[in-house]
């Protein structure tokens, strides 16, 4: 689990970030998604993926997301459109204290797929250990 430093390529019409398979991200993206509009106080996450990888970047606003490896919980706070947030498999993960602007975008190495999700505290610690 990393947070990772995206390149800006800017001049003055504005900022471009890049982000490059192989070069910024280790894994091949399958599947991109992104969350906004959440409701004050309402956290997203509270699960694990088997085999799934995500790199979370917060492109507009701001959130915290707490990782936690069954042994350490660390949270972190994505509040730059050029940081981006390693989440490897098997690692439980809880996005929280969104800004009411905040897009969070996520690019995942697996198509969707409810089975890889471990949506039980108890059973994730039993995979992960
Ligand atoms: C994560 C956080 C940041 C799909 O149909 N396809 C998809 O690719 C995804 C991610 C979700 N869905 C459906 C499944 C549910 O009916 O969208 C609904 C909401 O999904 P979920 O409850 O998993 O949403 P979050 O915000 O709790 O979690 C999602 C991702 O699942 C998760 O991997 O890290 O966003």
């Amino acid at each position: 689990m990393s947070l990772i430093e995206l390149s800006v390529r800017g001049d003055d019409r504005g900022s471009l970030v890049v982000i490059e398979q192989d070069i910024d991200i280790a894994f091949d993206i399958k599947r991109i998604f992104h969350i906004y509009g959440t409701r004050p106080n309402v956290p997203r996450g509270k699960h694990s993926h088997f085999i799934t990888k995500q790199f979370l970047i917060a492109v507009n606003g701001s959130c915290k997301v707490t990782l936690d490896d069954g042994f350490e919980k660390i949270t972190y706070e994505l509040n730059q459109p050029n940081i981006g947030l390693f989440q490897d498999a098997l690692i439980w993960g809880e996005m929280h204290d969104f800004s009411e602007d905040c897009v969070l975008l996520v690019l995942a190495s697996e198509h969707y797929d409810e089975n890889d999700y471990i949506r039980d505290y108890e059973k994730f610690l039993e995979a992960s250990q």
